[in-house]
């Protein structure tokens, strides 16, 4: 199986790429941010936690994102592999996903993180609130408060998998085509 954890900051392409790979490679496309939306969306007592929790820009609990996780990956035990979007993001998250995966006698091949500057992050997600309709997309403190979570619980997954031998970079800036190509490059590098 092809697991891959695609990586980087909000607004760093994560979310635009994870959509051409999964095609490419013919893998199931998990983010943790649609799960969420979805449970938003339908108003489940889950979404209503969550709901609150994200339009301040902060993390929603390790439990509740662990939960919908392992959830999916008993519902597609037959899939030629995952792309793990906006997950893991804290240490947490990650330690839970490599012992789920290692339940189902798999493992992750690889992290790519995509590089990309705050400037740039943050002009790209103003831009996409104009039309998104997401509350956390629309006012430039709220976009400083991602950067910084992302900062101080998400960045050191990459160390996790940086002792695993399992972590790659991409330069995130560029043309969305050229970016995906250097990413195949870095994914048919995997195991
Ligand atoms: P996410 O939905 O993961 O939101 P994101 O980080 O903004 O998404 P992404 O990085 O994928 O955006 P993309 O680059 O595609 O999370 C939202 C919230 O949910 C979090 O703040 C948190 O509260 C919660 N959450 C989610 N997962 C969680 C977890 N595991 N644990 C705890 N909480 C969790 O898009 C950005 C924009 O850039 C788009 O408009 C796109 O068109 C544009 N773009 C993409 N590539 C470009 C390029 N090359 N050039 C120019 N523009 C580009």
């Amino acid at each position: 199986m092809k697991n891959l954890i695609l990586f980087g900051p909000p607004g760093a392409g994560k979310g635009t790429q994870s959509a051409k790979v999964k095609e490419m490679y013919n893998l199931i496309h998990l983010s943790t941010g649609d799960l969420l939306r979805s449970e938003i969306a339908a108003g489940t007592d889950l979404g209503l936690k969550a709901k609150e929790i994200m339009a301040r820009g902060k993390l929603v609990s390790d439990e509740i994102v662990i939960g919908m996780i392992e959830k999916k990956l008993k519902e597609h035990k037959d899939t030629a592999g995952f792309i793990f979007d906006g997950f893991p993001r804290t240490v947490a998250q990650a330690e839970a996903l490599d012992q789920l995966l290692e339940a189902h006698k798999t493992a992750i091949s690889g992290l790519i993180a995509l590089e990309v500057g705050e400037s740039e992050l943050t002009a790209r997600i103003l831009a996409r609130g104009k039309t998104s309709g997401r509350p956390d997309d629309q006012n430039e403190a709220l976009i400083k408060t991602r950067i910084r979570e992302y900062e101080q619980k998400t960045a050191p997954v990459a160390n996790h998998y940086k002792k695993q031998h399992k972590y790659k970079t991409v330069e995130g800036v560029g043309s969305i085509e050229d970016i995906f190509e250097k990413l195949c490059a870095a994914i048919d590098t995997l195991d």
